[in-house]
Protein backbone atom coordinates (compact mmCIF):
# COMPACT_ATOMS: atom_id res chain seq x y z
CA UNK A 1 0.00 0.00 0.00
CA UNK A 2 1.47 3.52 -1.42
CA UNK A 3 0.47 6.65 0.64
CA UNK A 4 1.37 10.01 0.39
CA UNK A 5 2.77 11.53 3.61
CA UNK A 6 -0.41 13.47 3.76
CA UNK A 7 -1.92 10.42 3.22
CA UNK A 8 -0.18 8.52 6.27
CA UNK A 9 -0.56 11.66 8.59
CA UNK A 10 -4.52 11.90 8.09
CA UNK A 11 -4.25 7.69 8.93
CA UNK A 12 -2.24 8.11 11.98
CA UNK A 13 -3.83 10.92 13.35
CA UNK A 14 -6.81 9.16 12.91
CA UNK A 15 -6.39 6.15 14.26
CA UNK A 16 -4.81 8.34 17.88
CA UNK A 17 -7.89 10.39 18.07
CA UNK A 18 -10.58 6.82 17.67
CA UNK A 19 -8.09 5.30 20.12
CA UNK A 20 -8.74 8.02 22.64
CA UNK A 21 -6.01 10.45 22.52
CA UNK A 22 -6.32 13.83 22.96
CA UNK A 23 -5.84 16.17 19.81
CA UNK A 24 -2.12 17.49 21.22
CA UNK A 25 -1.01 13.94 22.20
CA UNK A 26 -2.01 12.64 18.76
CA UNK A 27 -0.57 15.69 17.02
CA UNK A 28 2.64 14.95 18.55
CA UNK A 29 2.85 11.24 18.20
CA UNK A 30 1.70 11.74 14.36
CA UNK A 31 4.62 13.87 13.93
CA UNK A 32 7.21 11.63 15.20
CA UNK A 33 5.92 8.31 13.09
CA UNK A 34 5.01 10.09 9.95
CA UNK A 35 8.45 11.35 10.26
CA UNK A 36 10.43 7.91 11.23
CA UNK A 37 8.74 6.41 8.19
CA UNK A 38 9.59 8.80 5.92
CA UNK A 39 13.21 8.64 6.49
CA UNK A 40 12.78 4.74 6.15
CA UNK A 41 13.33 4.26 10.08
CA UNK A 42 10.74 1.42 10.10
CA UNK A 43 11.68 0.76 13.63
CA UNK A 44 10.49 3.92 14.79
CA UNK A 45 7.69 4.38 11.79
CA UNK A 46 3.86 3.67 11.61
CA UNK A 47 4.29 0.41 12.87
CA UNK A 48 4.76 2.23 16.53
CA UNK A 49 0.89 2.83 16.54
CA UNK A 50 0.58 -0.81 17.50
CA UNK A 51 2.39 -0.77 20.52
CA UNK A 52 1.21 2.80 21.55
CA UNK A 53 -2.45 1.39 21.04
CA UNK A 54 -1.54 -1.28 23.24
CA UNK A 55 0.09 0.72 26.26
CA UNK A 56 -2.76 2.12 26.03
CA UNK A 57 -5.25 -0.30 26.59
CA UNK A 58 -2.55 -1.99 29.57
CA UNK A 59 -2.97 1.49 31.20
CA UNK A 60 0.41 2.16 31.27
CA UNK A 61 -0.42 5.47 29.07
CA UNK A 62 -2.54 8.80 30.07
CA UNK A 63 -3.88 9.68 26.50
CA UNK A 64 -4.67 13.59 27.32
CA UNK A 65 -1.73 14.13 30.05
CA UNK A 66 -0.78 17.68 30.08
CA UNK A 67 3.20 18.27 30.81
CA UNK A 68 4.01 20.77 33.59
CA UNK A 69 6.87 22.59 33.45
CA UNK A 70 9.19 23.63 36.15
CA UNK A 71 12.26 26.09 35.69
CA UNK A 72 14.90 24.03 37.91
CA UNK A 73 17.50 26.49 37.13
CA UNK A 74 19.09 29.12 34.78
CA UNK A 75 19.89 26.93 32.83
CA UNK A 76 17.81 23.99 33.55
CA UNK A 77 13.95 23.53 32.82
CA UNK A 78 11.98 20.08 33.66
CA UNK A 79 9.14 19.18 32.19
CA UNK A 80 6.47 16.33 34.20
CA UNK A 81 5.42 14.61 31.09
CA UNK A 82 2.60 13.58 34.08
CA UNK A 83 2.40 9.81 32.48
CA UNK A 84 1.91 10.99 28.86
CA UNK A 85 3.81 10.46 26.02
CA UNK A 86 7.26 12.54 25.65
CA UNK A 87 6.34 14.05 22.50
CA UNK A 88 3.90 17.06 23.82
CA UNK A 89 6.12 17.09 26.79
CA UNK A 90 9.20 18.25 24.55
CA UNK A 91 7.05 20.45 22.72
CA UNK A 92 6.37 22.46 25.82
CA UNK A 93 9.65 22.64 27.25
CA UNK A 94 11.55 22.98 23.51
CA UNK A 95 11.03 26.89 23.38
CA UNK A 96 12.41 27.43 27.11
CA UNK A 97 15.73 25.39 26.63
CA UNK A 98 16.32 27.35 23.36
CA UNK A 99 15.71 30.45 25.35
CA UNK A 100 18.25 28.89 28.12
CA UNK A 101 21.08 27.99 25.72
CA UNK A 102 20.70 31.24 24.05
CA UNK A 103 21.34 33.23 27.41
CA UNK A 104 23.94 31.02 29.42
CA UNK A 105 25.43 29.04 26.46
CA UNK A 106 24.56 25.63 27.68
CA UNK A 107 21.36 24.33 28.52
CA UNK A 108 19.56 21.23 29.78
CA UNK A 109 15.72 19.99 29.47
CA UNK A 110 14.88 16.78 31.35
CA UNK A 111 11.90 15.54 30.52
CA UNK A 112 10.12 13.10 33.57
CA UNK A 113 7.36 10.93 33.86
CA UNK A 114 7.17 10.06 30.07
CA UNK A 115 6.01 6.86 27.87
CA UNK A 116 9.42 7.04 25.23
CA UNK A 117 9.16 5.38 21.82
CA UNK A 118 10.35 7.48 19.63
CA UNK A 119 13.97 8.08 17.32
CA UNK A 120 15.84 11.40 18.97
CA UNK A 121 16.59 12.30 16.05
CA UNK A 122 13.44 13.67 15.39
CA UNK A 123 14.14 16.36 18.61
CA UNK A 124 17.96 16.72 17.66
CA UNK A 125 16.94 18.55 14.09
CA UNK A 126 14.38 20.71 16.01
CA UNK A 127 17.32 22.12 18.39
CA UNK A 128 19.84 22.26 15.32
CA UNK A 129 17.45 24.20 13.09
CA UNK A 130 17.88 26.83 15.57
CA UNK A 131 21.74 26.62 14.78
CA UNK A 132 22.25 24.94 18.60
CA UNK A 133 24.43 21.47 18.89
CA UNK A 134 22.25 18.95 20.41
CA UNK A 135 22.69 15.87 22.33
CA UNK A 136 19.69 13.64 23.59
CA UNK A 137 19.64 10.36 25.80
CA UNK A 138 17.07 8.09 27.18
CA UNK A 139 17.26 4.31 28.95
CA UNK A 140 14.31 2.26 28.63
CA UNK A 141 13.23 -1.25 29.92
CA UNK A 142 16.30 -3.50 30.77
CA UNK A 143 16.49 -6.09 27.73
CA UNK A 144 20.82 -5.04 27.17
CA UNK A 145 22.89 -7.55 29.15
CA UNK A 146 26.75 -5.71 30.15
CA UNK A 147 29.31 -6.74 28.37
CA UNK A 148 30.85 -9.99 30.34
CA UNK A 149 27.15 -10.55 31.52
CA UNK A 150 23.75 -12.21 30.12
CA UNK A 151 21.58 -10.86 32.18
CA UNK A 152 19.12 -7.69 31.06
CA UNK A 153 20.46 -4.65 32.80
CA UNK A 154 20.14 -1.44 30.35
CA UNK A 155 17.72 -0.93 28.27
CA UNK A 156 18.85 0.22 24.33
CA UNK A 157 19.67 3.36 25.90
CA UNK A 158 20.53 5.54 22.46
CA UNK A 159 22.86 8.69 22.23
CA UNK A 160 22.44 10.90 20.07
CA UNK A 161 24.24 14.27 18.86
CA UNK A 162 23.46 17.21 16.16
CA UNK A 163 25.64 20.06 14.81
CA UNK A 164 23.97 22.72 12.94
CA UNK A 165 25.49 23.06 9.41
CA UNK A 166 24.50 26.35 7.11
CA UNK A 167 22.82 26.14 4.58
CA UNK A 168 22.72 22.35 4.54
CA UNK A 169 21.38 19.26 6.56
CA UNK A 170 22.63 19.39 10.03
CA UNK A 171 25.03 16.49 11.03
CA UNK A 172 23.34 14.17 12.97
CA UNK A 173 23.79 10.71 14.92
CA UNK A 174 21.86 8.70 16.61
CA UNK A 175 21.91 5.21 17.92
CA UNK A 176 21.16 2.63 20.29
CA UNK A 177 23.97 1.71 22.47
CA UNK A 178 22.80 -2.24 21.92
CA UNK A 179 24.15 -3.42 19.30
CA UNK A 180 20.49 -2.64 17.44
CA UNK A 181 17.56 -1.30 18.33
CA UNK A 182 15.01 -3.64 19.71
CA UNK A 183 12.10 -2.33 17.49
CA UNK A 184 14.26 -3.96 14.47
CA UNK A 185 14.20 -7.28 16.70
CA UNK A 186 10.52 -7.17 17.12
CA UNK A 187 9.99 -6.07 13.16
CA UNK A 188 12.27 -9.78 12.59
CA UNK A 189 9.84 -11.22 14.52
CA UNK A 190 6.74 -9.95 13.02
CA UNK A 191 8.01 -10.93 9.96
CA UNK A 192 9.61 -14.42 10.78
CA UNK A 193 12.78 -13.83 10.26
CA UNK A 194 15.89 -14.69 11.97
CA UNK A 195 18.23 -12.15 13.50
CA UNK A 196 21.93 -12.02 12.60
CA UNK A 197 24.04 -13.86 15.25
CA UNK A 198 25.57 -11.72 17.79
CA UNK A 199 23.06 -9.05 18.47
CA UNK A 200 21.61 -11.06 21.73
CA UNK A 201 21.13 -14.34 24.01
CA UNK A 202 18.87 -16.57 24.96
CA UNK A 203 17.75 -16.64 28.44
CA UNK A 204 20.42 -19.21 29.40
CA UNK A 205 23.48 -16.74 27.87
CA UNK A 206 23.80 -18.38 24.60
CA UNK A 207 23.97 -16.83 21.41
CA UNK A 208 21.02 -17.09 18.93
CA UNK A 209 19.26 -15.61 15.88
CA UNK A 210 15.73 -16.11 17.01
CA UNK A 211 13.96 -13.19 17.47
CA UNK A 212 11.86 -13.97 20.53
CA UNK A 213 14.69 -16.39 22.32
CA UNK A 214 16.79 -13.19 22.47
CA UNK A 215 13.60 -10.78 23.39
CA UNK A 216 13.36 -13.04 26.37
CA UNK A 217 16.86 -13.37 26.90
CA UNK A 218 18.98 -10.19 26.11
CA UNK A 219 20.75 -8.08 23.53
CA UNK A 220 24.00 -6.92 23.57
CA UNK A 221 25.47 -4.12 23.71
CA UNK A 222 27.72 -2.59 20.32
CA UNK A 223 31.22 -2.43 21.05
CA UNK A 224 31.62 -4.84 23.40
CA UNK A 225 33.08 -2.87 26.94
CA UNK A 226 33.01 0.50 25.35
CA UNK A 227 29.07 0.49 24.68
CA UNK A 228 28.46 -1.39 27.91
CA UNK A 229 29.85 1.94 29.48
CA UNK A 230 27.97 4.10 27.49
CA UNK A 231 24.54 2.27 28.14
CA UNK A 232 25.54 2.34 32.10
CA UNK A 233 26.44 6.47 31.24
CA UNK A 234 22.89 6.64 29.31
CA UNK A 235 20.76 5.00 32.73
CA UNK A 236 22.66 7.69 35.06
CA UNK A 237 22.19 11.03 33.46
CA UNK A 238 18.90 10.16 32.11
CA UNK A 239 18.17 8.19 35.25
CA UNK A 240 19.21 9.07 38.97
CA UNK A 241 20.75 12.36 37.68
CA UNK A 242 17.14 13.73 36.97
CA UNK A 243 14.93 11.73 39.11
CA UNK A 244 14.35 9.44 37.38
CA UNK A 245 13.66 5.42 36.56
CA UNK A 246 16.52 3.52 35.65
CA UNK A 247 15.95 0.55 33.10
CA UNK A 248 15.82 -1.98 35.30
CA UNK A 249 12.77 -0.26 37.37
CA UNK A 250 11.27 0.96 33.82
CA UNK A 251 10.86 -2.98 33.89
CA UNK A 252 9.81 -3.35 37.17
CA UNK A 253 7.17 -0.32 36.58
CA UNK A 254 5.52 -2.67 33.40
CA UNK A 255 4.32 -5.62 35.85
CA UNK A 256 4.88 -7.65 32.54
CA UNK A 257 2.56 -5.46 30.53
CA UNK A 258 5.04 -5.47 27.46
CA UNK A 259 4.32 -1.39 27.41
CA UNK A 260 6.15 0.97 25.74
CA UNK A 261 8.66 1.99 28.57
CA UNK A 262 8.52 4.46 30.99
CA UNK A 263 11.33 6.77 32.19
CA UNK A 264 13.38 10.23 31.62
CA UNK A 265 15.09 11.76 28.72
CA UNK A 266 17.73 14.16 29.05
CA UNK A 267 18.47 17.08 26.61
CA UNK A 268 21.34 19.38 26.33
CA UNK A 269 21.87 22.07 23.87
CA UNK A 270 25.07 24.83 23.64
CA UNK A 271 24.81 27.71 21.31
CA UNK A 272 28.13 28.32 19.44
CA UNK A 273 27.40 32.11 19.32
CA UNK A 274 28.18 32.05 22.85
CA UNK A 275 30.87 29.67 23.16
CA UNK A 276 32.72 31.88 20.00
CA UNK A 277 31.21 35.29 20.24
CA UNK A 278 31.51 37.01 16.75
CA UNK A 279 34.32 33.98 15.51
CA UNK A 280 31.16 31.35 15.76
CA UNK A 281 30.86 31.80 12.03
CA UNK A 282 34.39 31.58 11.22
CA UNK A 283 34.73 27.98 13.28
CA UNK A 284 31.83 26.76 12.12
CA UNK A 285 32.97 26.50 8.88
CA UNK A 286 36.18 25.00 10.18
CA UNK A 287 33.89 22.49 10.92
CA UNK A 288 33.20 21.82 7.32
CA UNK A 289 36.46 20.69 6.67
CA UNK A 290 36.23 17.61 8.88
CA UNK A 291 32.67 16.47 7.31
CA UNK A 292 34.59 16.92 3.60
CA UNK A 293 37.71 14.57 4.89
CA UNK A 294 35.14 12.07 5.80
CA UNK A 295 33.30 12.73 2.88
CA UNK A 296 35.82 12.57 -0.41
CA UNK A 297 37.32 9.40 0.63
CA UNK A 298 33.85 7.38 -0.29
CA UNK A 299 32.48 7.28 3.36
CA UNK A 300 29.18 8.76 3.88
CA UNK A 301 27.52 10.70 7.07
CA UNK A 302 25.47 9.76 9.60
CA UNK A 303 21.80 10.43 8.49
CA UNK A 304 22.96 11.02 5.15
CA UNK A 305 20.43 7.93 4.22
CA UNK A 306 17.56 9.19 6.06
CA UNK A 307 17.86 12.69 3.97
CA UNK A 308 17.96 10.80 1.01
CA UNK A 309 15.02 8.78 2.22
CA UNK A 310 12.84 11.90 3.16
CA UNK A 311 13.42 13.77 -0.18
CA UNK A 312 12.05 10.31 -2.03
CA UNK A 313 8.99 10.00 0.24
CA UNK A 314 8.41 13.49 -0.20
CA UNK A 315 8.67 13.28 -3.57
CA UNK A 316 6.42 9.87 -4.16
CA UNK A 317 5.25 8.92 -0.64
CA UNK A 318 5.81 5.41 0.96
CA UNK A 319 5.05 1.73 0.88
CA UNK A 320 3.40 0.26 4.03
CA UNK A 321 3.11 -3.81 3.97
CA UNK A 322 -0.32 -5.31 3.49
CA UNK A 323 -0.46 -6.78 6.83
CA UNK A 324 0.96 -3.37 8.70
CA UNK A 325 -1.37 -1.50 6.70
CA UNK A 326 -4.52 -4.21 7.80
CA UNK A 327 -3.36 -4.01 11.47
CA UNK A 328 -3.82 -0.48 11.74
CA UNK A 329 -7.01 -0.22 9.81
CA UNK A 330 -8.24 -2.31 12.64
CA UNK A 331 -7.62 0.03 14.73
CA UNK A 332 -9.72 2.47 13.36
CA UNK A 333 -12.72 -0.04 13.61
P1 LIG B 1 21.47 2.46 13.26
O1 LIG B 1 22.55 1.52 13.64
O2 LIG B 1 20.55 2.09 12.16
O3 LIG B 1 22.11 3.87 12.90
C1 LIG B 1 22.88 4.57 13.82
C2 LIG B 1 23.44 5.84 13.25
O4 LIG B 1 24.55 5.54 12.42
C3 LIG B 1 22.47 6.63 12.39
O5 LIG B 1 22.67 7.99 12.62
C4 LIG B 1 22.88 6.19 10.97
O6 LIG B 1 22.52 7.12 9.96
C5 LIG B 1 24.36 6.07 11.12
N1 LIG B 1 24.97 5.14 10.18
C6 LIG B 1 24.56 3.89 9.87
N2 LIG B 1 25.42 3.34 8.96
C7 LIG B 1 26.37 4.28 8.70
C8 LIG B 1 27.51 4.31 7.86
N3 LIG B 1 27.84 3.29 7.09
N4 LIG B 1 28.25 5.43 7.86
C9 LIG B 1 27.93 6.50 8.63
N5 LIG B 1 26.85 6.51 9.45
C10 LIG B 1 26.08 5.42 9.48
O7 LIG B 1 20.61 2.86 14.55
P2 LIG B 1 20.11 1.99 15.78
O8 LIG B 1 19.54 0.71 15.31
O9 LIG B 1 21.15 1.92 16.81
O10 LIG B 1 18.94 2.96 16.31
C11 LIG B 1 17.83 3.25 15.48
C12 LIG B 1 16.92 4.26 16.12
O11 LIG B 1 16.29 3.71 17.25
C13 LIG B 1 17.58 5.55 16.59
O12 LIG B 1 16.90 6.61 15.94
C14 LIG B 1 17.29 5.61 18.08
O13 LIG B 1 17.00 6.90 18.62
C15 LIG B 1 16.07 4.73 18.19
N6 LIG B 1 15.97 4.16 19.53
C16 LIG B 1 15.10 4.74 20.41
C17 LIG B 1 15.03 4.24 21.69
C18 LIG B 1 14.16 4.88 22.71
O14 LIG B 1 14.18 4.45 23.86
N7 LIG B 1 13.41 5.88 22.42
C19 LIG B 1 15.81 3.09 22.12
C20 LIG B 1 16.71 2.61 21.10
C21 LIG B 1 16.77 3.12 19.85
P3 LIG B 1 21.31 6.76 8.93
O15 LIG B 1 20.06 6.84 9.74
O16 LIG B 1 21.42 7.79 7.85
O17 LIG B 1 21.57 5.37 8.41
O1 LIG C 1 13.81 0.15 19.48
O2 LIG C 1 15.08 -0.26 21.21
C1 LIG C 1 14.10 0.28 20.69
C2 LIG C 1 13.23 1.14 21.52
C3 LIG C 1 13.06 1.10 22.85
C4 LIG C 1 12.15 2.10 23.16
C5 LIG C 1 11.81 2.70 22.00
N1 LIG C 1 12.49 2.12 21.00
Amino acid sequence: MRLSLSELDDFSLKILLRQGFSFEHARGITDTVVAGERDECHSHGLYRLLGIVETLKAGKVSPDAKPDIVEQANSIVTVDACGGFSQLAFKSGLPILVEKARNNGIAALAINNCVHFSALWFEIEQLTDQGLIALAFTPSQAGVAPEGGYKPVFGTNPIAFGWPRAGKDPFVFDFATSVIARGDIELHRRAGKQIPLGWGVDINGQPSTDPSAVLEGAMRTFGGHKGSALAAMVELIAGPLIGDMTSVESLEWDEGTKSLPRHGELLIALDPKCFLGDAAERHLARAESLFDNIQMQGARLPSQRRYQARKRSIATGVELSDSLYSDLRNLLI
